[in-house]
């Protein structure tokens, strides 16, 4: 029988890479308990017969909260905001300007910062075994970041400390995790962005996820 105690607990499966990193991230913001499945990326247990019915995609990180099970690190970041931290002020309201903001930032991050270049540069650096070589790729994709992120470097030193103004929201979370991976692979960030990914990862919630967030 599945019970209603199964049904509400809080699993996060996932551990090791910066997207992982998101959700346990904001996790620990919102001072939720759960339970960790620390499964690795390339290590064959994304592939499981378990993880894969839970998620097809073969992906991490997932969430299960209770009926819910959510996989996109932004979407689990945006999903948990809404779900437990709307008064801590970790997602604007709803059909607000600042929530449109707040969507633009997430899709921005995900695709200019994350998907379209640091993935790029990680596919043809890290993974070449896997990918391949192709150094005219990895130059553009490292050019494409470093014009894309001169955006938020503006944002932060017009209207900062946070993209969003003065309060930390999820979108935060997507674009320092950003900023922390592009140091990993040697992507040149501005004074701007190497203060703000030194304000955000000083936090209490960052420490306790990064450590969270190791594979055991
Ligand atoms: N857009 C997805 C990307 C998820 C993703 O590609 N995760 C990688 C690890 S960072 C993965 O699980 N790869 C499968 C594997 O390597 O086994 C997200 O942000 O959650």
């Amino acid at each position: 029988m599945t019970s209603t105690k199964n049904q509400l607990r809080r699993i996060l499966w996932g551990a090791a890479t910066a997207r992982t990193l998101r959700a346990h991230w904001m996790l620990h913001e919102l001072g939720l308990d759960y339970e960790t499945r620390p499964i690795g990326s390339r290590t064959g247990e994304t592939a499981t017969a378990e993880f894969t019915q839970l998620n097809p995609r073969q992906k991490i990180p997932l969430l299960q909260d209770g009926e819910v099970t959510l996989a996109e690190s932004a979407a689990i970041v945006t999903y948990l905001a809404e779900s437990y931290g709307q008064s801590a002020g970790l997602i604007p309201p709803p059909l607000t300007a600042q929530r449109a903001a707040y969507f633009e930032w997430c899709f921005f991050v995900m695709t200019e910062l994350d998907s379209h270049t640091l993935y790029v540069i990680r596919k043809h650096t890290n993974l070449v075994a896997i990918y391949g070589d192709a150094p005219a790729a990895v130059r553009t994709a490292r050019e494409g970041f470093i014009k894309q992120a001169q955006v938020a470097d503006q944002t932060l030193a017009q209207r900062g400390p946070f993209v969003l103004g003065a309060s930390f929201t999820g979108a935060d979370i997507l674009l320092a995790t950003c900023l922390g991976w592009a140091e990993r692979l040697e992507v040149p960030l501005t004074a701007t962005l190497r203060d703000y990914l030194e304000r955000t990862t000083a936090r209490p919630a960052y420490r306790a996820a990064h450590l969270a967030n190791q594979k055991t």
